[in-house]
């Protein structure tokens, strides 16, 4: 699993990748000391966050479970109210960049060109890039990928996994890790929930199981269901952050 260090992806795309012995203990070494300097730079960021009272949410899911179309529903439903800004993580193209910036709010895409994840450092150097007004909040909608960017904390509130219902019932157990890290699950297309088989009660358990007072949401952002609740989450633990500055 990745977030367990001796795990870490950075065997498969790091420049360590041929050192020809895998989870051997200079590897083991060299990814713990990865994710300890990536938590410092995390931190540095949380703090930056914190005194300027952003709420950061980091969104994780499969490829193509829907984060982007989220975000999208999300921000037309914020814009109004709210400072909202996007970073995008992605191996390739500004595709999701381009879908953000199309509402007419800001977003800055990460071309990680292979990592499967993104980590603090990509943060910090895309807000600085990104030029961002003053944000309420800040969306990081990480790389496509169930596992690698579980341990890579980027200075954010919380992680919001999403399983989309076209994806399987079985990840939650399978992949147990991002479900454990994530305060917020949110079931997406769940406008599709009459054509496919999908045990939404064997989830829930095993979500409760894995992170107990874990919020669990379903949301169609085809429809628009359950968008009106993510908003009101949203909307709470921002208000809550600056509550705790003041
Ligand atoms: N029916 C239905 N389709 C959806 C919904 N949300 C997203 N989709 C479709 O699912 C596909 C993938 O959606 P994206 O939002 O691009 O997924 P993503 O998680 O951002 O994908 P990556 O950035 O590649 O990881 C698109 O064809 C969307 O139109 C939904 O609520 N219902
Ligand atoms: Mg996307």
């Amino acid at each position: 699993m990745c977030d367990d260090p001796s795990h870490s992806h950075v065997h498969a795309h790091g420049p360590f990748r041929n050192l020809g012995h895998e989870h051997g203990p200079l590897q083991v070494q060299v990814e713990r000391r990865v994710l300890e300097s990536n938590d410092v730079e995390a931190q540095h960021l949380r703090e930056d966050f914190a005194e300027d009272g952003t709420l950061v949410v980091n969104l994780i899911s499969s490829p193509g479970s829907g984060k982007t179309t989220l975000l999208e529903a999300t921000v037309a439903e914020l814009k109004g109210t709210l400072s909202v800004g996007v970073i995008e993580g992605d191996v390739a193209t500004e595709r999701d960049a381009d879908r953000i910036r199309a509402l007419g709010v800001p977003a800055f895409q990460v071309v990680t060109g292979g990592a499967c994840h993104l980590d603090a450092r990509q943060v910090n150097k895309a807000l600085r890039k990104g030029k961002f007004p003053d944000l309420d909040v800040l969306f990081i909608e990480n790389v496509g990928n169930l596992v690698c960017p579980t341990s890579y904390d980027l200075g954010e509130d919380f992680k919001a996994a999403l399983l989309s219902v076209t994806e399987g019932d079985d990840k939650p157990f399978k992949y147990p890790g991002i479900f454990s890290a994530a305060q917020v699950t949110l079931i997406t297309k769940t406008d599709l929930m009459p054509h496919v088989s999908f045990d939404l009660e064997a989830v829930k358990g095993q979500i409760k199981t894995l992170r107990p007072g874990g919020e669990v949401l379903m949301a169609s952002a085809q429809t628009g269901t359950g968008v009106d609740a993510w908003c009101g989450l949203l909307a709470a633990r921002l208000a809550s952050k600056r509550a705790r500055r003041t």
